[in-house]
């Protein structure tokens, strides 16, 4: 059987996508990448670990080739807070990385996951129920990489009839690796907060509203969408998926259902707050539920009640 390739393994989504995939697949057949070291004395379902960095070209070539690798998901990339700190780097990576995995895709006929993101719509997409198809002008160089890449993915597929496939993330919510230099990262920041010190001061106002999707959500989403039937795909880059929208004023008070003394207060940050505002307030997800079945599991209250648990637990709280 052909290998399964991950890069950005050690990063929010990678860490718990690669168990995920070794679980399905055996830990043999998952080639885990990053530009990090994974933790000292990782080991299981981590699998085969080898360092990446997915810019270089002749690097992705060596693995896919050492491995016989015939599925790549490529997850490295900077957030949207981070890439607006860095717009050449995010550049870079997130256009430059893609391209180059396409592009060794292509040579050795592998299937590409790309991630997308709620980012690659901007203040002129209709706010509501964003629909599948609709005005994408995103204004920051997240979104730009997120509408580029989409592109760049669905050209590769009409053009090299590569099977490329895409999901339109919302913020994720996890409590295995933290995420790093996101808009939607209050969202798991909270929780940590609430456990150690019973109250969270927010980046982001009391009302901004966005979708947001759990972690075992999104990974189960990642794992169907590549295993769909390619017949049934009218879409590929990429579908809206959604779990949950709140804003931060309404997951605050969820968390206070479980710790009553929680409290929250705000100290905006204006580039994150521009972000979230230029982003739609929920998705229309409907294509990937009739192309592909997507569904998901957790909604706001069973997803609080289970990040409170799982994080508890993980603390030593
Ligand atoms: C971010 O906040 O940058 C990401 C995203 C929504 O794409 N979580």
């Amino acid at each position: 059987m052909k290998r399964i390739l991950v890069t950005g393994a050690l990063g929010q989504i990678g860490s718990e996508l690669v168990p995920a995939l070794a679980a399905r697949f055996g830990s043999d057949a998952i080639v885990a990448s990053d530009i990090r070291l994974p933790p000292a004395g990782q080991s299981g379902p981590l699998g085969h670990f080898e360092f990446l960095d997915s810019t270089n070209l002749r690097q992705i070539q060596d693995l896919v080739r050492r491995y016989d690798v015939g599925t790549i998901y490529h997850l490295a990339a900077l957030l949207s807070a981070s890439a607006e700190e860095k717009p050449h780097v995010a550049w870079e990576l997130n256009m430059g990385g893609l391209y180059k995995i396409l592009e060794v895709a292509r040579a050795h006929r592998c299937k590409v996951f790309f991630p997308s993101s709620i980012g690659a719509f901007g203040p002129g997409t209709p706010k509501e129920r964003t629909p599948q198809e609709t005005l994408q002008r995103p204004t920051t160089i997240y979104g730009v990489t997120k509408v580029a890449g989409e592109l760049l993915c669905d050209y590769y597929h009409q053009r090299f009839d590569l099977d490329t496939r895409g999901l339109r993330f919302p913020g994720l919510i996890s409590y295995v690796a933290p995420p790093g230099g996101g808009t939607t990262d209050y969202a798991v920041a909270i929780f940590y907060d609430a456990l150690r010190h019973g109250r969270y001061t927010c980046f982001l106002g009391p009302d901004t509203r966005l979708d947001m999707m759990y972690m075992p959500d999104a990974v189960s989403a990642l794992i169907e969408l590549m295993a769909a039937d390619p017949q049934r795909l009218v879409h590929r880059n990429a579908f809206n998926v959604t779990a949950m929208n709140f804003t931060p004023a309404e997951l605050a008070a969820e968390i206070r259902k479980h710790l009553p003394d929680f409290r929250i207060d705000y100290e905006i940050d204006p580039i994150r707050q521009a972000i979230a505002d230029s982003w739609p307030d929920s998705l229309d997800d409907s294509a990937a539920r009739e192309e592909w079945g997507w569904k998901p599991v957790y909604d706001l209250p069973t997803m609080v009640a289970d990040m409170l648990d799982k994080l508890r637990a993980k603390l030593r709280l």
